[in-house]
């Protein structure tokens, strides 16, 4: 599917179409344009039709698989939702790298308002009114006038509003220098197969908080093992690839290099207009002698407190641990340090999983698995590390959005893409209707549509169980956007929060509570409507939560969409010491979106989440046997 090319990851990889589909740079850059000039025509008051048109195709382009650089003008006029207009302005933009028609709609708003529009919370008619009403033309000027209370004069700033405004900013602030994993790892891997390729180096890794599957990255940290006279030559490519725009260090065992804006490309879109793109990285690279690997491996991965706790056993233990081994304290002779399993073993634990390196409890329970291994297990032992979730163990979609609501794809073209993964089940849960910009369906289309579900489900039978559902608004109050008449005839309910996200947590709550009582929910989806680094969401109390989802037997989602993660991976902890089963589900809505599995997977065993813990995992006959149980 993805055109040869530099910028696309996939094809970089090898994985087209099959493991990693990532947006092509220029479609992305292009989404992020038009996606502007929406905003900014906003402000600016202009026709309502114009502004859908521009956000329709950045919508359009961010979900794109084909790169537009490669497309005839034919197909590229064929596109569904890229009319003439676009079309020309795409192709102005192919053949030039530039729009001049946005340069100068930009020229019409001070830098400082557009600056505003990234604030999250504040939408295009908020900053047309701070800008042309109250004359505010940057963020200091907003930053300000927010303490002064002058702002209160403006329509339908109240204090509450006022004061949502300031946490914004400084949530804005403070999360924009991480990058989402979803960013992240595309970038990480399209180095590591970059740095791979070279006869120099032996072995390759990705490490740091990426390795630990964190929602968000600081930079990316690679290591490589090589000869020591060979390291310099390592550096060279490294600081050479395309993606650098500033070497920050170069060294013969650590380099450290930025990268240029959104190399990484977006490896998801989102229906919704959720942005994709993202600042550059900084990515170091250090170069070790191959019998250190393990041990450097861990050092880098660490997290730095967990480093600092198996430190202090090492000493405990008489022996030293650093990045170069594992050495005894007073001879210095080596112990372990050529593996990670090594080095744990020397230390008397389990090897680690990556993502538990957080220090927690993970310590305690490697030294309790390491004792049961030994057949030494002296009673009574505290319970070992969990066998934690794989990718491959989940073998169904729970969450789907079709071109019935804002998805891509057709319920028939959704459902042979996720049995083309070898799932067994797939439930197509297009938008509500409270969901007006998603073109979610009324009663009346919802009984259609589970006709043609239905249909699709029958044509694909032996390949893949397709089920009715919907992924259904839990309104404001806590009702469910369709009557249960209607939620009665679906297999899966997803019910999700996706307005009023600024409720008080009581609130929101009782709302949630309200809405799980609702017989014919089956899962709860995204429950938070938290987006990483750009919406903070709901704060519900989970523990309230939990409590009856575990009663009633309803699912809690991990949405694994590197956007939300939601259950987030302290919440899904809670949420299985509950005894809340999870489901992890990608919430699709374009091509590249099924991808998006692994960071959901990466989520749950942060949260140390067996196969056990999630519906997902469940046999085609015991989640069956499962969705009907939750009924009721
Ligand atoms: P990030 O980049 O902020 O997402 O988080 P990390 O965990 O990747 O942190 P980073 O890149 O500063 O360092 C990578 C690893 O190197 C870190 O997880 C543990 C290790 N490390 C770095 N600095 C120290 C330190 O001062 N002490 C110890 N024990 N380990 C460190
Ligand atoms: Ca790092
Ligand atoms: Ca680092
Ligand atoms: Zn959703």
């Amino acid at each position: 599917m993805c055109r040869p090319g530099w910028w696309c990851l996939g094809f970089a990889l090898g994985l087209c179409g099959c493991k990693l589909i990532v947006m092509s740079q220029t479609n992305s850059k292009l989404s992020r344009i038009f996606q502007q000039m929406a905003d900014v025509l906003e402000v600016l008051g202009a026709n309502r039709f114009k502004v859908i048109a521009f956000q329709k195709a950045a919508r359009v382009l961010g979900e794109l698989t084909d790169d537009v650089a490669g497309m005839d003008s034919k197909s590229l006029r064929a596109v569904d939702g890229i009319g003439k207009g676009m079309a020309d302005r795409i192709e102005a933009f192919v053949a030039t790298g530039e729009l001049a028609e946005a340069a100068e709609l930009m020229a019409k708003v001070p830098a400082g308002v557009v600056m505003m529009l990234d604030v999250p919370g504040l939408g295009p008619k908020t900053v047309a009114l701070l800008w042309r009403e109250a004359g505010l033309n940057d963020l200091d000027e907003l930053t300000k006038a927010l303490d002064t209370g002058e702002l209160e004069a403006l329509p339908g700033f109240g204090k509450k509003k006022i004061a949502n405004i300031k946490k914004n900013l400084a949530f804005a602030e403070q999360a924009g220098k991480r990058v989402r994993i979803g960013e992240a790892m595309p970038l990480a891997l399209w180095f590591v197969e970059k740095l791979r390729v070279l006869k120099q180096v032996k072995r390759i890794e990705y490490a740091g908080s990426l390795r630990r599957g964190k929602e968000t990255i600081g930079d990316l940290d690679l290591l490589v093992t090589a000869d020591t006279e060979d390291a310099e030559v390592v550096m060279d490519a490294f600081v050479g690839l395309e993606v650098v725009t500033d070497v920050i260090a170069k060294g013969k065992t650590k380099s450290s290099v930025r990268t240029g804006e959104s190399s990484g490309a977006a490896g998801s879109s989102k229906g919704g207009g959720i942005p994709g793109g993202g600042g550059g990285m900084q990515v170091d690279l250090r170069v070790v002698p191959m019998e250190s690997y393990g041990a450097a491996l861990m050092y880098f991965t660490g997290s730095k407190e967990h480093n600092v706790r198996l430190r202090e056993r090492a000493i405990a233990m008489g022996m030293k641990l650093n990045e170069w081994g594992l050495t005894k304290q007073d001879s210095d002779e080596v112990v372990a340090s050529g593996s990670e399993e090594d080095v744990f073993e020397a230390l008397d634990l389990a090897w680690v999983p990556p993502e538990l390196r957080e220090d927690r409890v993970e310590v305690a329970l490697a030294e309790a698995s390491h004792k049961a291994g030994d057949g030494i297990a002296g009673p009574p032992a505290p319970p070992g590390l969990p066998t934690l979730i794989e990718l491959s163990d989940i073998q169904a979609e729970l969450h789907t959005h079709t071109t019935a609501s804002d998805g891509m794809w057709t319920i028939e073209q959704l459902a042979t893409a996720v049995a083309d993964r070898g799932f067994h089940t797939v439930a197509i849960t297009d938008h509500s209707k409270g969901q007006v910009q998603a073109n979610g369906l009324s009663d009346e289309r919802l009984e259609k549509h589970i006709i043609a579900v239905r249909r699709v489900a029958e044509k694909l039978k032996g390949r893949i169980t397709v089920l009715a559902g919907s992924e259904v608004d839990i309104l404001a109050d806590g009702r469910l956007d369709y009557p249960d008449s209607l939620l009665k005839e679906l297999d899966v309910v997803v019910a999700s929060p996706h307005a009023a996200l600024t409720q008080e947590p009581a609130k929101c709550t009782a709302r949630f509570l309200k809405a799980m009582e609702n017989p014919y929910v089956t899962i709860m989806g995204h429950p938070t409507g938290r987006l990483v680094g750009r919406r903070e969401g709901l704060s519900p109390d989970m523990g309230a939560l939990f409590k009856a989802a575990s009663e009633r037997g309803v699912a809690m989602e991990i949405n694994a969409n590197h956007w939300r993660l939601d259950l987030r991976d302290t919440h899904a902890r809670a949420a299985i010491t509950a005894g809340v089963k999870l489901a992890i589900n990608t919430d699709a809505h374009g091509p590249a979106d099924l991808d998006q599995l692994q960071y959901g997977v990466l989520t749950a065993r942060r949260a140390g989440v067996t196969k056990n813990d999630v519906v997902n995992c469940l046999s085609k006959t015991a989640l069956a046997k499962w969705l009907k149980s939750t009924r009721g």
